[in-house]
């Protein structure tokens, strides 16, 4: 990692009150838990359009419903990593700390955040599509055929798969705290998956400071006000760092 932090980022950040962190695929890749397109990417072996929508789940329930089984044991044995741990850290410095991520992993309520706004659902979550009832993954034995609900629907994971609308709610919320952040940080994501992506582009048109933190460029790049390349486990903590023990 070969980042430095200059006397204008390390006023901004002292003085901020209200810090955001906008998360994709990219911080949860150290815990484990590939990416969406990366080298490794989940997408390789198969595309969006195969598996993560609706239609997909109809045509072949049992093979989505294997995937998100797949993608669910990698989570199941995924710990949070040094970079969700110093973002639920940096909840102790500041008087506001939010999280709104694009994950389904929940590592960020593992790691301690407390304001996580889910944007894409959450894999340990699944529902009936016929009567809406929600189920754990405690509520059902695992298989790697799709589990029918007491009422005879197919169970699904409650994730927000592509053509699906967001939570609105949730968007909203996030939307608007994002722009009233004093620094945004965007950390891991290829900003490409709508509209996800627009929040961290609405914030910037409003004035907030745009912080990337990804090992690439990004479609973002261009907007971010500063470019932190490296890991995020290596660079969050490096930052947050800076703020425990100032070196002037
Ligand atoms: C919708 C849950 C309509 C499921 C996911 C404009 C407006 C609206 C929609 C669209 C639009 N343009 C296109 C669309 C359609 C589509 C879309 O965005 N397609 C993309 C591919 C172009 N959007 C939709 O379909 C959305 N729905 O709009 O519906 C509607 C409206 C009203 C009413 C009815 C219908 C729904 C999108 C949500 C899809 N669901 N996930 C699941 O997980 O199974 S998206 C999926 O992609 C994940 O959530 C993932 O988080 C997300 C984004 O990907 P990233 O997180 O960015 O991950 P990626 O691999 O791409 O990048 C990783 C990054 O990390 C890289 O930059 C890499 O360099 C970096 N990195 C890697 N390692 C590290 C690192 N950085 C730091 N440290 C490291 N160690
Ligand atoms: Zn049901």
């Amino acid at each position: 990692m070969n980042i430095t932090l200059d006397d204008k980022f390390k006023k901004k950040l002292v003085e901020s009150k209200n810090i955001v962190f906008f998360t994709g695929a990219g911080i949860s890749a150290e815990s484990g838990i590939p990416t969406f397109r990366g080298e490794e990417g989940i997408w390789k072996k198969f595309k969006p359009e195969e598996l993560a929508n609706f239609n997909a789940f109809i045509r072949n329930p049992d093979m989505v419903w294997e995937w998100y089984q797949y993608r669910r044991k990698i989570v199941n044995e995924a710990k949070p990593n040094p970079a969700h741990i110093a973002i639920a850290e940096f909840q102790k410095h500041f008087k506001q700390v939010s999280v709104v991520t694009q994950n389904v992993d929940n590592l960020h309520g593992r790691a301690g955040s407390k304001i996580i706004y889910e944007l894409h659902g959450n894999i340990e979550r699944n529902f009936c599509i016929k009567c809406k009832s929600f189920y754990t993954n405690e509520n059902f034995t695992f298989t790697d055929k799709v589990p029918l609900c007491k009422c005879g629907g197919l169970i699904r994971p409650d994730v927000v798969w592509f053509g699906e609308s967001l939570p609105m709610e949730i968007f909203n919320e996030a939307e608007k705290a994002a722009q009233w952040a004093d620094l945004l940080f965007v950390v891991g994501t290829s900003a490409i998956v709508y509209p996800a992506a627009y929040i961290p582009m609405n914030a910037k048109q409003q004035g907030v400071t745009i912080v990337e933190i990804n090992i690439d460029k990004t479609d973002l790049t261009s907007y971010a006000d500063y470019s932190f390349f490296g890991k995020a486990g290596e660079v969050i903590p490096y930052i947050l760092n800076e703020v425990i023990n100032p070196k002037t």
